[in-house]
């Protein structure tokens, strides 16, 4: 790229010029004219004109990167769970007036035609989401970053639910194509498998020649990521998977067309599909082909693409530093040091060292099982180079442990990379702690547990390697592009600068003391919810209950994360109000709104979305209730639904047992649109709690030590479905079928027996305080100013968790990378 190409133009900010480049795009861009055009048609061409006005910022930015050779954060995820971009694109270049007075000109209405996109759920939950946040900040705060991840073809399934019962449906996002993505085919990266390696007698300490067997392309689409009107437009790349072209030619002139087709649909089969699994990896080969697939397509991309021809790769880490998003790209790490000593020709001892400073690991559980282990046949026969490598890598390390900890074989075996039992496998944690030159969790009380439990012992060895980084959320989509009212009101308020220094919303703080504030306030959340439920009646048919209360459970479904106590609550109001215990006029009129998917494979998660239609179906049919009471379950919660779901919430559910959840994410958005939080004692919840104030957050349950302690003393459920009658009610009255036409079997009889016989998670435990708590919640919200006022100091308080912040906290304490200013 030349330095002296003389800058584009950026487009005139006009209606006209809006009008125009939208009509050149419809006519020239998709052979139509505005009569004839589908809404597809329409929705395209306005996604292309919005990009007219990134483009020029995209290439200066581009531009200024080769120029500058400024260090880059390289951020390697498998999942990015970007949202609908339209509305993002449209906010960034500060189009939004003035393409809705275009399209309106045109007669055409833009909320319609933003409806038409499918948006990319390239994620499965808190975690790819969270790496859509960050790169957002990055861009917003002008550090200069690339975003490196997977095109999936089909993203995660859509959920539909029969009878009560969810059934996955592929979510083909890309069937209409998508405007926001430009393929780079010329900068294709070959990547391999298999084979083995041999002896390399010229090479040099450590190097191997690996022989592969197999390859395939890998494709690079480009997303613009563009930060909130300060001229920064940063990458994310995907990589798509292809067949080599000469691979199937070769068979097909041997006259084996269906075996060249098979060998096609083998290798492209690396990008089909994102695992929909959270918190839950699978051990399957596939998954390995992905991460390995991404990761080395990024590795050679930056080292042969970005960097300059005659890079001295001895100076990478003032170049780059490859942050990686929980252990899926941790195979980058073997990979770096085969290109360096196989490739390149270092010696060992070389390229260990610039390996150990290039990357930082971020850890996003406390779930053993959650942790990745690849068994050594596995990896052996797909990377037998890696392998190797892994194996060094671990004879040294535990050499250094052996010296810093004399005779404690235990300790040894404890923190191999290698573990022994159940059979041998490769455990990416210990890999990514050894060689990463920072480790971080993700809430405060997620990374002492780290140092503390699942990590104590790398903990001991190297305590300044770890750190926590609490994680946060862009206010650019989760405040002002979902809750544009609440955004206006804040904006009058305070002026607009909350947009990109989100502590500025301690500004608000005395006006939880103004009653008209307040007012105002109240108006927002009741027009949010107005539109919820006109969302969810047009969507979905459901009826939300008239005026009262939004309380609201949104996350994957997962048994540590205890969506059954939320439904114990829910049975037990009703049984409560059934019996005549409780004077249904003494209820305040709430809908429970829950929105989850479960891995298709984890069967108890699939029996207690069954379990919660079936008591939401017999709520909501039951007369006597007279709608004080709802149960509202739209299936498929995606980003686009969070968008109006978490704007009209009044309560946010954030009840994991204590120890589990390592941050959360949702109970931040909720926090920070004005929602209050019934809270355990676990992942961000904490933090929350500190700087929102106890007075304004509803704790309930154990806390970790306890729960941990209750663990070791051996809980028994039994004991309090024995000793609690309303506990024991409520598990009775699903017990006898009583939401499933008399079906006491199958999904009833599962969870019934799962929560009284072993309980993992201590839902039990933790009833009768998350009871009591929720009277508690009953009572605050009859006090609506009260209400509020807590409210409005949840968002005044909840600054602290921008995602730019968590980005601050990685460049100061991780990255050491600089902003760059591209209007400077
Ligand atoms: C989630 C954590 O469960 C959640 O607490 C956290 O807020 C979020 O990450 C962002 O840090 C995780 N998602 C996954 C997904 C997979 C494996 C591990 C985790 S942890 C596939």
């Amino acid at each position: 790229m030349s330095e002296n190409t003389p800058p584009l133009a950026v487009p005139e900010h006009s209606v006209e010029s809006f009008t125009r480049a939208f009509l050149r795009e419809l006519n020239y861009g998709r052979g139509v004219d505005l009569d004839r055009a589908s809404a597809n048609d329409k929705y395209y061409a306005l996604s292309r004109a919005v990009r007219h006005y990134l483009t020029t910022r995209w290439l200066e930015t581009l531009r200024n990167q080769y120029r500058d050779q400024a260090k880059t954060v390289a951020y390697l995820s498998a999942e990015f769970l970007l949202g609908p971009q339209l509305e993002n694109a449209l906010l960034a270049a500060d189009l939004e007036d003035i393409a809705r007075e275009s399209l309106a000109n045109l007669g055409l209405d833009i909320d319609e035609l933003q409806a038409v996109e499918e948006e990319p759920g390239l994620g499965n939950g808190g975690l790819g989401r969270l790496a859509a946040c960050f790169i957002d900040s990055l861009a917003t705060m002008n550090v200069p970053t690339v975003g490196y991840g997977i095109r999936y073809e089909y993203g995660i399934f859509k959920q539909t639910f029969v009878d009560g019962k969810q059934v996955e449906k592929p979510d083909h996002w890309l069937h209409l194509g998508s405007p926001w993505e430009l393929p780079h085919p010329e900068y294709s990266v070959d990547v391999h498998f298999g084979g083995h390696t041999e002896d390399k007698p010229d090479g040099s300490d450590g190097a191997r020649t690996w022989i592969p067997s197999w390859r395939v392309t890998a494709k690079p689409y480009n997303y613009m990521v563009p930060g909130y009107r300060n001229g920064r437009v940063n990458t994310l790349r995907l990589w798509s998977a292809r067949a080599r072209h000469d691979f199937d030619l070769r068979e097909f002139n041997a006259g084996e067309y269906t075996e060249a087709v098979r060998a096609r649909t083998f290798a492209e089969n690396i990008s089909k599909v994102l695992y929909p699994e959270d918190s839950t990896p699978q051990g399957k080969e596939l998954r390995l082909q992905q991460q390995y697939f991404f990761v080395a397509a990024s590795l050679h991309d930056f080292i042969e693409h970005v960097l300059p021809r005659d890079y001295d790769l001895k100076n990478l880490p003032d170049r780059i530093i490859w942050q990686l998003n929980d252990t899926h790209p941790v195979i980058a790490v073997p990979e770096l040091m085969r290109i360096l000593v196989d490739d390149k020709g270092w010696d060992w001892a070389d390229a260990w060292a610039v390996t150990q400073k290039s990357f930082a690991y971020t850890c996003h559980t406390l779930l053993p099982e959650a942790l990745e282990v690849w068994p050594v046949d596995l990896m052996g026969k797909l990377l037998p180079r890696h392998l190797e490598i892994i194996y060094r890598i671990n004879e040294e390390f535990l050499e250094e442990v052996r010296a810093a900890f004399p005779g404690d074989e235990l300790r040894v075996r404890r923190m191999s990379i290698i573990a022994e039992q159940p059979g041998r496998a490769v455990r990416m944690a210990h890999l990514a702690t050894v060689a990463g030159f920072k480790v971080n969790g993700v809430a405060e009380l997620h990374s002492e547990l780290l140092k503390d439990k699942v990590l104590n012992d790398f903990a001991q060895m190297w305590p300044e390697k770890f750190t926590n980084v609490t994680n946060g959320v862009t206010p650019r989509r989760f405040i002002r592009l979902a809750n544009p009212a609440l955004s206006e009101l804040i904006t009058a308020a305070i002026g607009d600068g909350w947009i990109t220094d989100l502590e500025q919303l301690r500004g608000l703080e005395p006006l939880a003391d103004d009653a008209e504030f307040r007012h105002a306030f109240r108006e927002v959340k009741g027009a949010n919810k107005r539109r919820l439920a006109k969302v969810l009646m047009d969507r979905d048919g459901i009826e939300l209950a008239g005026d009262g209360m939004v309380d609201a459970m949104v996350k994957r479904l997962h048994e540590y994360k205890r969506q059954s106590l939320k439904l114990l609550h829910i049975v037990s109001l009703y049984e409560g109000i059934k019996s005549g215990r409780i004077p249904l006029e003494s209820v305040t009129p709430r809908t429970f709104v829950f929105g989850a998917k479960a891995a298709p494979g984890y069967v108890r998660a699939k029996e207690t979305i069954e379990l919660i239609n079936a008591v939401g179906r017999t709520i909501n049919a039951d007369a006597s209730l007279k709608g004080r009471l709802k149960v509202a379950f739209p299936p498929n919660y995606n980003v686009t639904l969070a968008e109006v779901l978490i704007p009209a919430a009044d309560l946010s559910e954030q009840i994991s047992l204590a120890g589990k959840e390592a941050s959360g994410t949702g109970n931040m958005k909720f926090a920070l649109n004005g929602a209050l939080t019934i809270g355990t004692d676990d992942g961000a919840n904490v933090e929350i709690r500190k700087l929102v104030g106890d007075e304004n957050f509803f704790l309930f349950g154990m806390t970790e030590p306890e729960a941990s302690s209750l663990e070791s003393r051996g809980y028994d459920p039994g004991e309090y479905y024995e000793s609690d009658p309303e506990l024991k009610a409520a598990l009775n009255l699903i017990a006898s079928g009583h939401f499933t036409d008399g079906e006491r079997g199958g999904a009833v009889a599962s969870i019934f027996a799962s929560l009284t016989e072993r309980d993992r998670f201590m839902a039990l435990a933790d009833f009768r305080s998350y009871m009591d708590t929720q009277k508690k919640v009953e009572a605050a919200y009859l006090d609506h100013e009260s209400w509020s006022r807590s409210a409005i100091l949840n968002v005044a308080r909840s600054g602290y968790f921008s995602s730019d912040r968590s980005i601050q906290d990685y460049l100061d304490r991780i990255w050491g990378a600089k902003p760059i200013d591209q209007n400077a």
